[in-house]
């Protein structure tokens, strides 16, 4: 039990707290060792033995780790009182009818100090979060919708839009996933998971001439800066018009021909960051119809062996035409080309959505 009078602050129990600290603007805080299997509910109340308020909760951490709960509102006086629940019997602590823990485990949706987003429908699919848990069904379904829209020049692109299950009013960042040549945006579906795990968008499109999306085989040439970049540009304009993107957060993932667009977005400033697995130099200056390169925030990618080591060659040029943040990897013992370096290096992905979590 803490008393708390103003900005005094008096310890009066055994707690083992390592921190205990009063904000004027921050509120109140409090540090005590974390467990492995018990989570922590920080209440509040007016008097030492009415502190039945929920006002802060924190999942399990592993042993020696130290937890922080803070309570952001100001109160003249409060009592506070940290409880230890067992994640074997977790409670339901601002009663809306879904335990803590598993609140706890959806950050993105539910809160265990909010009753309020039991009835809310976080996934889309008209069954609210609170039935869904009571049915044992997820009710962070990723949703999944074919999209179309047109071109510039009037080319209908197909699409897959995914997106993650959150609150309501939540403003997404997105990544656009282009795959290369002679292939289709399903070329990206083994991996846009990793992306939406992350809480983004995706949005795989078909490149004209591919897949689902309209016009020609041959009127995708791929060093036509009147062609396929326009696919990009409609794929983007087509993003920015939802209310549910932050428009100046979007990235561009894509693989060679992909990549090489990936590039051309760089260099007209149309995202704030892209990736770029199996580029070509010569591509991305034609693409863009520019023959000096300017790009900024890119990540280029590359096997060792690919296009008898061209393709590392080039990635590493195009590291040199990049304004930080800058990476590149050339993945050795490989001569994969595109999205198959995932399967010669299964670290690859996560590192893609740790450099989006750095600058995007
Ligand atoms: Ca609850
Ligand atoms: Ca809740
Ligand atoms: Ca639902």
């Amino acid at each position: 039990m803490i008393g708390m009078a103003a900005s005094t602050v008096t310890k009066a129990s055994e707690l083992p707290v390592s921190l205990l600290e009063f904000h004027p603007e921050e509120g109140f805080s409090i540090e005590v060792p974390g467990r492995p299997e018990s989570y922590l509910v920080l209440m509040r109340g007016d008097a030492p033995h009415l502190t039945d308020t929920p006002v802060a909760a924190k999942l399990p951490t592993p042993e020696g780790t130290t937890v922080r709960l803070r309570d952001p509102q100001i109160y003249a006086r409060s009592f506070y009182t940290v409880h230890q629940f067992s994640i074997l019997n977790p409670t339901d602590s601002d009663g809306d009818g879904i335990d803590d823990l598993f609140e706890l485990r959806h950050p993105l949706l539910l809160d265990p100090i909010n009753p309020n987003d039991a009835l809310e429908d976080a996934d889309g699919d008209l069954q609210t979060n609170l039935a869904e848990y009571s049915a044992g069904s997820n009710p962070a379904e990723v949703r999944q919708a074919t999209v179309s829209f047109a071109t510039s020049d009037r080319i209908r692109i197909q699409g897959t839009l995914r997106i993650p299950a959150a609150r309501a009013g939540t403003t997404f960042p997105a990544v656009v996933l282009i795959h290369q040549g002679f292939n289709s945006r399903s070329e990206w579906a083994p991996y846009d998971d990793a992306f939406n795990d992350a809480s983004y968008v995706t949005l795989a499109y078909d490149i004209r001439g591919h897949g689902g999306s309209g016009g020609t085989f041959s009127s995708a040439d791929f060093d036509n800066p009147n062609t396929t970049p326009k696919d990009l540009q409609a794929t983007l304009a087509f993003l920015k018009l939802r209310n549910d993107i932050d428009p100046t957060r979007i990235a561009i993932v894509g693989a060679s021909i992909g990549g090489n667009l990936a590039c051309v977005a760089s260099q007209k400033l149309w995202v704030k960051t892209a990736v770029n697995l199996s580029g070509k130099t010569s591509a991305v200056r034609n693409l863009a119809a520019e023959p000096n390169l300017d790009l900024v925030s890119m990540f280029h990618i590359a096997a060792a062996g690919d296009g008898g080591g061209m393709r590392a060659v080039w990635a590493n040029e195009l590291l040199g035409f990049t304004t930080a943040p800058r990476l590149v990897e050339v993945v050795a013992n490989s001569s994969a080309h595109g999205v198959a370096i995932f399967n010669s290096d299964p670290t690859l992905l996560q590192r893609i959505v740790d450099w989006l979590g750095e600058t995007l």
